[in-house]
């Protein structure tokens, strides 16, 4: 049984920005809300209980990665990927189509599915439509996605056009391949490029479908930052109110608050525990990268308005210290840090749309981290 898994709770009067509650198996979450990234199936350097007290509320993770390793029908002998990893919250999968397609030579798109060789030892495989959602099905999180295909950017009308309706007919067959409707809700992918047509056309074969939510596929591929924008202002208005809103790949401060202003409500990305592991903190003040040597004899905190387990503990210099020294510990403290603030930054805005001054709020942040007006 399909049933209808979110309500909007506020919005705002001054933009296009709404709160929400969205309901799973494992828990409800308050949205917009950005995921960590557990790609294979661990958010790299940090325990499911110290994401627990930094308020994670659902994590991202790959169908491709886990069908590679350690496979798909290991970890549904383990229970589950809740189980597997000793998550208990709420899961999303990605469905793998991102994933092999940027393979780049290892790979060929036909209609029945993507045929590829693993990263891993070169070993030959192919993915459908049908068994992405086998795979997801097994894995057992609480939203799964559609198989697409995500075009890169730059692509030419005609191209995307093949696409998009490739994607569709693919949507289509997910939809009748997924049978865990009860436990498991499938969401579509809105693709089309920067095309607004497109778009439009993606957008309306896939509502007609009726998943209980939808992806917003293909931006962030090297587009300008302002196409991304332009898109979500045309799409967003033609989606539906009572669903809810995921921007794929997406959570760099700017484009977090641009997707929020926009109505946008779920985000994932690498980037907050990516540049932590190369020494790039996320402060209220910009990034900062630890290992300059301003920060020698630092002896304060990352960031001085910030109430993590890191900026706590533990100072500018220290952090620094290990980084130089290649220690493990940095590369968790400041992923520890780096995703507290990203979660904290969605508290403030789901807290300013409650109390609508959304606007104020995200000129606010914006001035401070970029030094420049929103
Ligand atoms: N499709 C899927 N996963 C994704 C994307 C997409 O287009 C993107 C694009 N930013 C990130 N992750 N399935
Ligand atoms: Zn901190």
């Amino acid at each position: 049984m399909k049933k209808n898994i979110f309500q909007q709770t506020a919005v705002s009067s001054e933009s296009k920005g709404r709160t929400g509650l969205l309901t799973t198996t494992h828990g409800q979450i308050e949205t917009p809300i950005f995921m960590p990234v557990g790609t294979q199936a661990t958010v790299k350097t940090m325990t499911p209980e110290e994401l627990k007290t930094i308020h994670t509320q659902i994590l991202l993770s790959n169908t491709y990665h886990l069908y590679m390793r350690p496979g798909h029908d290991l970890v549904a002998r383990a229970g589950g990927l809740h189980s597997f990893m000793n998550w208990p919250g709420p899961i999303l999968t990605d469905s793998g189509g991102f994933q092999v397609f940027s393979l780049g030579p290892l790979r060929k798109i036909t209609e029945e599915g993507v045929a590829f060789q693993s990263h891993i030892d070169g070993s030959r495989h192919f993915i459908s439509p049908e068994k992405s959602v086998e795979i997801q099905n097994s894995l057992g999180a609480d939203i799964i996605m559609a198989f697409d295909e995500c075009i890169p950017y730059p692509a030419d009308h005609e191209y995307v056009l093949h696409s998009v309706d490739r994607t569709t007919r693919w949507a289509k067959r997910c939809f009748d391949a997924h049978n865990r409707w009860d436990d498991q809700h499938l969401f579509g992918i809105i693709q089309g490029g920067i095309f607004h047509d497109l778009r439009q056309r993606s957008a309306e074969a896939l509502l007609a479908m009726d998943f209980p939510g939808y992806g917003i596929g293909g931006l962030s591929v090297g587009e300008p930052k302002e196409s991304m924008y332009d898109v979500l202002d045309h799409l967003i208005p033609q989606m539906p109110q009572d669903k809810p809103r995921y921007l794929m790949g997406v959570g760099s401060p700017d484009c977090l608050i641009h997707g929020v202003l926009r109505g946008v409500d779920m985000f994932d990305c690498v980037l907050p525990t990516r540049i932590a592991r190369n020494g790039t903190a996320m402060t209220s003040m910009g990034q900062v990268v630890i290992k300059n040597a301003v920060h020698t004899e630092a002896f304060e905190p990352l960031d001085p308005n910030c109430d993590c387990y890191t900026c706590q503990n533990y100072s500018r210099a220290y952090l620094r210290h290990l980084f130089k020294a290649n220690e493990i510990l940095g590369l968790r403290l400041l992923t520890w840090h780096n995703l507290h603030f990203l979660l904290h930054l969605m508290k403030t805005l789901r807290q300013a749309i409650t109390e609508d001054h959304l606007v104020e709020t995200c000129r606010a942040f914006y001035l401070q981290y970029y030094g420049k007006p929103l």
